[in-house]
């Protein structure tokens, strides 16, 4: 690793990269691998890998009373957890939702024939707007998917207050919010229901994985049965369902990861406080904060470039920073309406959606997690203060391309893909 000190150094003008090995978005955090793989051999040892399996109840349970929550469900991953959480909250013809997502929010309706109507979203917060919301309802509509985006609670009073009194069923995607608080409460308690994530990039993980959580006794022995193909008992089907079982390796990693929970927040929070620090006085860039009473897992380092003020495109900056190896995502860019098939389905859907259309173009999420340590963190806010120091030699120098380095080709050819 080194620390650059002036911008004929940076990677995009020719000099080397910061760092050898590229640091991802989303690289897993590994809990304690002797405890993990005891986990293991006991599995294979009993010689039972999946299906409601003593690791995956195990963890069924620590999780209900770490989210204070009457009812968790694991599952394969969060889509499927959410394809199932929608069906069995009857949700047809129409469900409100944010376009500033992951695409598996959308799709999981869309797969079911569920039109997703995509609604924007608040400037600050970056989740729903629950006023936008309200102006969405139809008669065909019947339910809202917040997104708890970020780890960051939606506005779950208001969107609540909305879904009580329109008759809609309320389900939050909350992907990124495992081990995250609103007033108190955790995360997985509020709504009919709410679904997580534990896929490999999450901060708490199970190499694929996910759950629905509910406090709702009915709603959770039909998703029970749903995510098991209906089975009630041994060739005793009594409900249409599809598969969405977690397998005990998954558990076994999830137990493990459970283990090591507020280590984990604490790395990611000591990796925010270092970025805030690294960038804090920068005209034109806004770090996604994470303040208040509440509990946060801060495993999404997002900063807003504002091309006006720092004078360098979003696009630019994420360029000099994959020539060094850092591996910023621009999440979620374009937003799912600007995605198939809701692109030629609503070619007009940003019209209504002004903020979202703005913050596509200005967000970046840097590497964060047990990968990352705060000197690296120094030397990413300091490419960033170089880049924003000589905004046109970057500008000039990501449009040469025989100037690129070979990270940065890398980096084309897989947004290609
Ligand atoms: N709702 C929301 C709001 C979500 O964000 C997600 C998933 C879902 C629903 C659906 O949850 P799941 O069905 O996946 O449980 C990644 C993840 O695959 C996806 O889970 C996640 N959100 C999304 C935000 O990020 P991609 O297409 O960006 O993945 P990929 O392959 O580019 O990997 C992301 C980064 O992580 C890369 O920079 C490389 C790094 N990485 C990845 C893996 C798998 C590693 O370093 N090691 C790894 O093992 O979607």
């Amino acid at each position: 690793m080194t620390t650059k000190t002036n911008c004929g150094e940076l990677a995009v003008m020719g000099g080397l990269p910061a760092f050898a090995d590229p640091f991802f978005v989303g690289c897993p955090n590994i809990g304690e691998r002797e405890a993990f793989l005891r986990r293991i051999n006991d599995i294979l040892d009993r010689r039972w890998l999946t299906n409601n399996g003593v690791y995956v109840q195990e963890l069924e349970r620590k999780l209900e009373k770490y989210l204070g929550v009457k009812h968790c469900i694991a599952m394969c991953n969060a889509t499927i957890a959410l394809e199932i959480s929608i069906r069995a909250l009857g949700m047809t013809g129409e469900v409100i939702v944010p376009s500033f997502t992951f695409v598996a929010t959308a799709h999981s309706l869309q797969w079911q024939q569920i039109t997703p109507v995509f609604c924007d979203i608040d400037s600050v917060s970056h989740s729903l707007d629950p006023q936008r919301v309200e102006a969405l309802i139809t008669p065909r509509t019947s339910g809202i998917i917040g997104v708890h985006l970020w780890g960051k609670p939606c506005a779950v009073e208001a969107l609540a207050d909305i879904a009580r009194r329109r008759n809609l069923r309320l389900l939050y995607d909350a992907a990124h919010a495992f081990g995250c608080s609103h007033e108190g409460q955790m995360i997985g308690c509020f709504g009919d229901a709410e679904v997580f994530s534990f896929h490999a990039t999450k901060f708490f993980n199970t190499f694929e994985g996910g759950a629905v959580t509910t406090n709702d006794d009915d709603l959770a022995a039909r998703i029970r049965l749903m995510k098991n193909f209906g089975f009630a008992g041994y060739d005793d089907v009594t409900y249409i369902g599809t598969n969405g079982k977690m397998s005990e390796m998954s558990a076994a990693m999830g137990l493990t990861s459970l283990e090591q929970v507020d280590v984990l927040i604490e790395v990611n929070r000591r990796n925010h406080q270092a970025y805030a620090a690294g960038l804090a006085d920068l005209p034109g860039i806004r770090l996604v904060p994470y303040h208040g009473r509440d509990k946060f897992n801060y495993q999404y380092v997002v900063l807003e470039i504002d091309v006006e003020q720092t004078g360098i495109e979003r696009d630019a900056l994420m360029r000099t920073l994959h020539a060094e190896n850092v591996m910023a995502r621009r999440y979620f860019f374009p937003g799912c309406h600007n995605m198939e098939p809701y692109r030629s389905y609503f070619p007009h859907a940003g019209l209504l959606l002004p903020e979202t259309e703005k913050l596509v173009t200005k967000v970046i999420s840097l590497p964060t997690g047990t990968a990352v340590s705060t000197e690296n963190i120094a030397s990413i806010c300091q490419i960033i203060r170089l880049a924003l120091a000589n905004p046109d030699e970057i500008a000039k120098a990501v449009r040469t391309p025989q100037m690129l380095r070979p990270a940065l080709n890398q980096e084309r050819s897989s947004a290609a893909f």
